[in-house]
Order: structure tokens, then C-alpha cells, then sequence
């Protein structure tokens, strides 16, 4: 048998009953065992202590060839989609394949120390050079020790635009693109981004790759490329190796309507991803009041046992100035904007950045805690996931592929009022108990 080199002691596993605590052990970057008490012995042990155990944070959507560009060359007065993606092409003018592999992996550095190790980026292939592409690509070997990326061609300004467009998304994936990406409602009429849709798809078969196009963003009712995904996906039976990102319009679309669509959306199994972050301040911008939300249907999606997934989009650029790359903030702003304040609905929202985005990267296997499978794990200063959610605490140790990648310190408040009690820990401690609501079961 081979012996273990971590074992935490005392975890509390998500989805567990309070007191039920076990012992995980990993030896040569796999789960090896998970019970009560391992007599096992390692040369690291970390007493968790009852803290919540969980599989990583799955960051689905985000565009790392932008991050951390905001203002450059200037801020984006009108907040909409559109002045961003001017804003950024004035930007990509000017990127190098340095530029965007630093911003890159300083993001993902962020996002990495607070548990996120599988993430799936978009780079812009509406660039003649494809350096976005190329950097990104390489910033996925650079950074494959401690997490995986995944990278989709994404045509930023349309595949029928412009005369080259449809040669570079192509060659983006013969130089190894992990999904095939698009922008329908972006092209200059409804036939073509039909027919940029039909084009994803036989690029996707041809050379075996995921789609995740983004869909319908924009509050116009009359946006309907999702149902074209979806019959694309149908006749294709790509089912789950497809998504469709942002899909706002659904927002704005009649019931009578979407209802139909949630029918067809029976027979097949594709994903969707929300962005609530950005969405909720990119869309209504064109309404007075009321104002809607412009953020997808996700409670009804989930509600219907779509795989829903959240992600942020973006970090610091022409889109959205701000940003931490914490996922918990993304999935406390759909608990918002969504209305999913119910137990089990805050419990959704958790696993829209976990499981639910490992479906959506098509992980399988490699996710997951569960004996045999790769060890990423993460440690959070919390109870489950509902505490998880409400104070979006530090995560206090993250371990990639079976190697601790990053520990982290919560904060500590000191109680200093004269006559009171002597300074102490409160705060973090007496906070992380707080009132535990009722299951539902
Ligand atoms: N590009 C786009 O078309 N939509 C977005 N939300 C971002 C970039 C961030
Ligand atoms: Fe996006």
C-alpha cells in the first residue's frame, strides 16, 4: 500500500450532517481514503477541526485576455456590452503575448488562492494575430500543475463581420483550442448568426471540440439564437458538450414563449452559465423603470434540473471595474438577483460554482470527493454551504492535485471596549456559528 502524504483529520464534507466528521487521505496526488478516524499516518496532517471540506471552485466563464484592463484606454461611461467591446478594441490593438499572459496569471493566481482550480477562459480570436489565443494557450501549459483551464475560441466580433473571421476561429482550434465559441446576436443580421451557429457546430464536430457560445446578450425580446442552439444540439446530439453563456434575453422573453422553449429544452441536456455579476449591471440599461434584472432565468432553469453554472465573466475590464475573482461573491450576488433565498436554493447557488460547473467543463472524473479521483480540495472557515454563502469567509487551505497550493489566514477582529470582556477572537468565531436555519427535507 502506499502511504499517504496529507491527511486532514476532522472535516466536515459538504452536503454532510453536522456531526458526521471524516478523515481524508491523499497520497501521490489522489483521494485514497475518506472515514471516520483513518489510523493512517502522513508526514503532513492538518486538523481541519470541523470545518467545511469541498471540492474546488469551478470559475465556467471568464475572459482572461481582458482582465485586469480597466480604463485602458479609457472607462466605459455607458456601462453597456457594447462600449466595452469598442473599449476593448481599441485595447487588443496594442496586446502582446506577454501582456496577456501577466494579467492572466495574476488573475487566476487570484482566483486560485481563494480555491478556484478549474476555470474556463474565452479569448478573443477576432484579432488577426490570435495573441490572445496564443498566450492563453500557453498560460494553460504554464499554469497545468496547479489548475486547469480551458480555453474557447471566441470570435468577440462576429464570425461573418469581417472576411477573415472565419478562418481565424478555425485555425484557433487547430492550434488547440479547447471549445469552439460564437456571438449571434452580435453578427449584422439574424440569418447570420444562424449560420455562424450551423458553422460552430460542424467546427465543433470536425475537430471534436466543446461549444460555449454567448447567447442572446442583450434585453431584446425578439434575440433567439438560444432556440437554435438548442435545436443545433438536438440534431447533433452534442447535448452536454454544449453551453450556452449570458442567454439575458431569456429574461425578457413572454412566458407563452418561454415556456416552449423549456419544453425543448427537455430533449436535450445542454448547459447554461449566468454571469450575475456583470449581467446585473451590463443589461436594463436601455429601460426607465422598471428596470429589469437582465440576468437568465436561472431559478426556473435549475427548477426544470437544467445544469445551470455561474462565473464572472470578467475582473477589472471594459465590462466591469471591479471584481475579486472570489466565487463565493458570485454566487451570494445570483442568491440576489435570482431570488434564491430558500435553504435548498442557496445550496443550488453553492453548487453553480462547484459540481454544477464541473458539468459544464465536461470534468467527469476528474472532479470531485470521492477515493480515486485527483485530490483538489479546499478548507473554508465555515459550517456548510448556507454560512458559506451568507459570510464568504477566507478559504484557509487550498491542495491542488494532492499538493498544498495555498493557506490563507482569516481575519481577526479584536473586541477592545473598556469594562467589557479582555480582548478576544470574537467576530470570526462566535460568527461562524450563527444561527443555522432548518433543513428542508
Ligand atoms: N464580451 C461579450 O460579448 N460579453 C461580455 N459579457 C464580455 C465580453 C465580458
Ligand atoms: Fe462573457
Amino acid at each position: 500500500m502506499v502511504s499517504s502524504s496529507i491527511v486532514l483529520r476532522q472535516c466536515r464534507l459538504i452536503g454532510s450532517d453536522a456531526d458526521d466528521l471524516a478523515d481524508i487521505a491523499i497520497a501521490q496526488g489522489k483521494i485514497t481514503a475518506i472515514a471516520p478516524q483513518l489510523p493512517d499516518r502522513a508526514p503532513t496532517e492538518i486538523d481541519v477541526a470541523g470545518q467545511l471540506v469541498s471540492p474546488p471552485f469551478v470559475e465556467s466563464h471568464i475572459h482572461l485576455d481582458s482582465v485586469l484592463t480597466v480604463g485602458q484606454p479609457r472607462w466605459n461611461r455607458s456601462g453597456t456590452l457594447f462600449e466595452g467591446i469598442e473599449i476593448w478594441r481599441d485595447r487588443k490593438q496594442n496586446i502582446s503575448l506577454e501582456d496577456v499572459k501577466e494579467r492572466a496569471i495574476a488573475a487566476l493566481k487570484q482566483q486560485a488562492q481563494q480555491g478556484v482550480l478549474f476555470v474556463r477562459t474565452h479569448a478573443d480570436v477576432s484579432e488577426s494575430s490570435l495573441t490572445a489565443l496564443k498566450a492563453l494557450l500557453e498560460v494553460r501549459d504554464a499554469v497545468k500543475d496547479w489548475l486547469a483551464l480551458q480555453v474557447v475560441a471566441f470570435p468577440q466580433d462576429g464570425v461573418y463581420t469581417s472576411p477573415d473571421n472565419e478562418e481565424l476561429l478555425e485555425e484557433s482550434l487547430r492550434l488547440g483550442a479547447d471549445a469552439v465559441g460564437g456571438i449571434p446576436h452580435y453578427e449584422l443580421t439574424r440569418e447570420d448568426g444562424v449560420r455562424s451557429l450551423q458553422r460552430i457546430f460542424a467546427l465543433a464536430e470536425k475537430y471534436d471540440r466543446l461549444i460555449d457560445i454567448h447567447c442572446d446578450e442583450i434585453d431584446d425580446d425578439q434575440s433567439r439564437f438560444l432556440e437554435v442552439v438548442v435545436a443545433q444540439a438536438v440534431k447533433t446530439g452534442m447535448g452536454e458538450k454544449v453551453t450556452a453563456s449570458h442567454t439575458t434575453a431569456f429574461a425578457s422573453y413572454n412566458n407563452a414563449y418561454a415556456l416552449k422553449l423549456m419544453g425543448f429544452l427537455r430533449r436535450t441536456q445542454i448547459n447554461f452559465i449566468a454571469n450575475p455579476l456583470i449581467n446585473i449591471t451590463l443589461q436594463g440599461r436601455t429601460d426607465t423603470y422598471p428596470k429589469r434584472r437582465g440576468v437568465t432565468r436561472v431559478k426556473e432553469l435549475w427548477q426544470a434540473g437544467q445544469n445551470v453554472s455561474l462565473g464572472h465573466d470578467c475582473i477589472q475590464d471594459p465590462w466591469y471595474s471591479l471584481g475579486t475573482g472570489n466565487m463565493l461573491e458570485v454566487a451570494w450576488m445570483a442568491v440576489h438577483v435570482c431570488q434564491m433565498t430558500g435553504t435548498d436554493e442557496i445550496d443550488a447557488c453553492y453548487d453553480m460554482v462547484t459540481g454544477h460547473g464541473a458539468q459544464t467543463l465536461n470534468l467527469g472524473d476528474r472532479y470531485g470527493l470521492t477515493v480515486g479521483r485527483p485530490a483538489n480540495l479546499i478548507v473554508l472557515e465555515a459550517s456548510d454551504r448556507y454560512d458559506a454563502i451568507r459570510r464568504r469567509p477566507a478559504v484557509r487551505t487550498v491542495i491542488a492535485q494532492g499538493q498544498i497550493l495555498a493557506q490563507t489566514q482569516p481575519a481577526l477582529t479584536q473586541w477592545l471596549l473598556a469594562g467589557d470582556r479582555p480582548a478576544s477572537t470574537v467576530g470570526i468565531i462566535t460568527d461562524s456559528k450563527g444561527v443555522r436555519p432548518p433543513r428542508l427535507d
